[in-house]
């Protein structure tokens, strides 16, 4: 649902979320086409929030319906796996979400995760492989492999637009 106002005297419509982005909660989510590296990522949510002045990030999801929500976005777009703001770099086991820097309290890993696979899987993704158990669960990879991603920015506040 996208809750917009549409105000007659400019007949300027103000959207709590830019075109393409998805309105949940005070946030707007984005997910990308491109596959990137979690560092890219990162760098291209920060970008495009730019443009529309505001902050933005990759996407926090700390909590169920938060995940749910995001999951049916992916089932949309057919999407197999998408990065989210959630890593463990700098200290091992420990994540963290980029957007707030808290560490995690909600999760919702696939089978046999975080394994930290070779001692090298850091970067957090939804994933999607009903085979081996992955229904948009997490799983923790190399930061460098290239995948799509979910932004996330705070949705304007169209409360105050209203008066
Ligand atoms: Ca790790």
């Amino acid at each position: 649902m996208k809750l917009c106002v549409l105000a007659f005297v400019a007949t300027v419509v103000f959207c709590a979320c830019p075109t393409s982005w998805s309105h949940y909660g005070d946030k707007c989510f984005f997910l990308s086409r491109d596959n990137e590296t979690f560092a890219d990522s990162l760098k291209l949510c920060e970008v495009i929030g730019r443009q529309y002045g505001r902050s933005a990030s990759l996407a926090t999801v700390d909590d169920a319906k938060t995940q749910q929500f995001l999951a049916n976005l992916m089932i949309k777009i057919n999407s197999i796996g998408m990065y989210i703001g959630l890593n463990d770099l700098v200290t091992e086991g420990e994540f963290h979400w980029i957007a707030n820097g808290k560490q995690a309290t909600y999760f919702n890993w696939g089978p046999t995760q975080p394994n930290n696979r070779g001692g090298n899987e850091n970067c957090v993704a939804m994933r999607v492989d009903p085979v081996i158990g992955f229904n948009y669960s997490w799983t923790d990879g190399p930061c460098t492999v290239p995948t799509t991603y979910i932004c996330e920015m705070v949705a304007a506040d169209i409360g105050n637009l209203l008066g």
